[in-house]
């Protein structure tokens, strides 16, 4: 099996699981009929390998303190990457392979992950499970090539509470080979900062607070760090508006009523058709893509607010609508992808239940489990939590048996959310990282396509710097015993 061309390796797997091929591995389980199902409708929905043109785009990326100009005339002592926060937005087509050439000028060792894409398990950025973490002054070398169009990002995955809280991301867009010709393509970045009375950002990480409660939750909210962001445009643009939410531990829920806002893309993976983006939160770590067609002229400027709590709402924003209108373009949705509706997936037998919980004890007091256990030291001594294997279709369930918020990311794969508490959810779309709420349960349906060792947390940073983080094994072919 491994010897095969991946491509062909997923096409094998799957096609054995329909047909019931005689050279699937005898070690291999029966799929059942609802899987088999389940893995029919996932066919065509995204690529199993890289297409490399041949274009290489190359960026050089340093990570160093500086200090950057702050809301209020303050001046902000952060960690950045190029100085500015937030980072550099990578864009490349497509097709074209991406290289960054890395340098560590902090005074800690840290690694780059890149966020939803699924790279080489090699470029995951993972200390000590995927690559050794980059020294104080030492380099590496991030080079793959992007299988996915859509929107990503990256942010160190060491002491990452305290890294990407000091302000260390970075959105990377993958533009289709033919851009939809929207009149603007516009990144907001979302992220929240707790600053002391100096002004500063706060030193003290994994504080008991934030590890009693859902993460560092900041008192100033910033998009594309600033608190005054206008988004101009005239009556009659059409734009993309990319939403990324980089806080520690804050969901928003963006509001903008009075839009014709629909939501084309979650997680960087196109819908199958277009939705209101009403309602559609971010959790940290999720990505949104909007097409906004500015259709009447308004006066005035409209806010944005977050509305997560609806009773305490934040402005993020404000959208001025003026000047000379301007045609609005007309070509279809770029919501369109092969989505699988996964109806009778839930009919699937799990493969497996986390359980996530918190006790006492650790480093910081509390420590934050999956299945009774504490991630801790390196990732290369990890016992996978679970192991699949490529090109299968699983049901895997959640259950939060804390109060607390756990937005759940996988690295490596995408999924979709099938049931929330048991009752079915209508989510047609695929995720990388999703919101469990407090004492809720969840289950989702994932077909791994990508082999490797992936790293799986929450992306609350405090929760998973303080042990809320396993690794999930994917083979090919058939899977190793569980637990190795
Ligand atoms: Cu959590």
């Amino acid at each position: 099996m491994s010897a095969l061309h991946p491509d062909r390796c997923l096409s094998f797997v799957i096609g054995a699981a329909l047909a019931g091929c005689g050279d699937r591995p005898s070690s291999a389980p029966q799929e059942p009929p609802a899987a088999a199902q389940a893995l029919r409708e996932f066919e065509g929905s995204y690529p199993v390998d890289a297409k490399p043109n041949g274009v290489v785009r190359t960026f050089d990326v340093t990570a160093a303190p500086a200090e950057i100009p702050f809301p209020g005339g303050r001046t902000l002592q952060v960690w950045a990457y190029n100085g500015q926060v937030p980072g550099p937005a990578l864009r490349v087509r497509l097709g074209e392979t991406l290289r960054v050439n890395f340098t560590n000028r902090l005074p800690q060792e840290t690694t780059i992950h890149w966020h939803g894409v699924r790279v080489p398990n090699a470029m995951d950025g993972v200390p000590h499970a995927t690559q050794p973490p980059v020294q104080p002054g030492g380099t590496f070398v991030y080079e793959f090539t992007p299988k996915d169009a859509g929107t990503f990002w990256f942010h160190p995955h060491v002491r990452s509470s305290e890294q990407v809280e000091r302000g260390l991301y970075g959105v990377l867009i993958v533009e289709d080979p033919d851009s939809p010709a929207y009149t603007k393509d516009v990144v907001w970045v979302i992220d929240d900062w707790l600053l002391d009375e100096n002004g500063q950002i706060r030193p003290q990480f994994n504080t008991r607070h934030d590890l009693a409660h859902d993460g560092r939750w900041g008192n100033v909210i910033t998009v594309n760090g600033r608190t005054d962001e206008v988004l101009r445009v005239r009556p009659g643009e059409r734009v993309r508006l990319r939403l990324l939410n980089s806080s520690n531990g804050r969901v928003v829920l963006p509001d903008f009523a009075g839009l014709d806002a629909q939501l084309v893309a979650s997680d960087g993976m196109y819908l199958h058709e277009p939705r209101n983006a009403a309602g559609h939160e971010l959790a940290p770590g999720n990505r949104a893509d909007l097409d906004i067609s500015f259709t009447q002229s308004v006066s005035g400027p409209i806010g944005i607010f977050d509305r997560f709590y609806p009773q305490r709402p934040n402005h993020l924003a404000d959208v001025v609508v003026e000047g000379e209108p301007v045609e609005t373009p007309t070509f279809p949705s770029p919501a369109r992808a092969h989505v699988p509706v996964w109806a009778s997936a839930l009919d699937v037998p799990e493969e497996h239940t986390f359980k996530l919980n918190a006790r006492s004890g650790g480093p910081f007091g509390i420590e934050w489990t999956i299945d009774d256990r504490a991630f801790e030291g390196h990732a290369a001594e990890h016992r996978a939590g679970l192991t699949l294997a490529q090109g299968r279709f699983y049901r895997l369930r959640f259950v939060n048996e804390s109060a607390r918020l756990h937005p759940i990311h996988l690295h490596g794969m995408f999924f979709r959310l099938l049931a929330r508490n048991g009752t079915r959810v209508d989510e047609p779309f695929f995720r990388d990282t999703v919101l469990i709420r407090g004492r809720e349960s969840i289950d989702i349906g994932v077909v791994p396509s990508d082999a490797g060792s992936w790293m799986m947390h929450c992306h609350i940073l405090e929760h998973a710097e303080a042990g809320m983080m396993t690794m999930i094994d994917v083979t090919h072919g058939a899977p190793a015993p569980h637990g190795h």
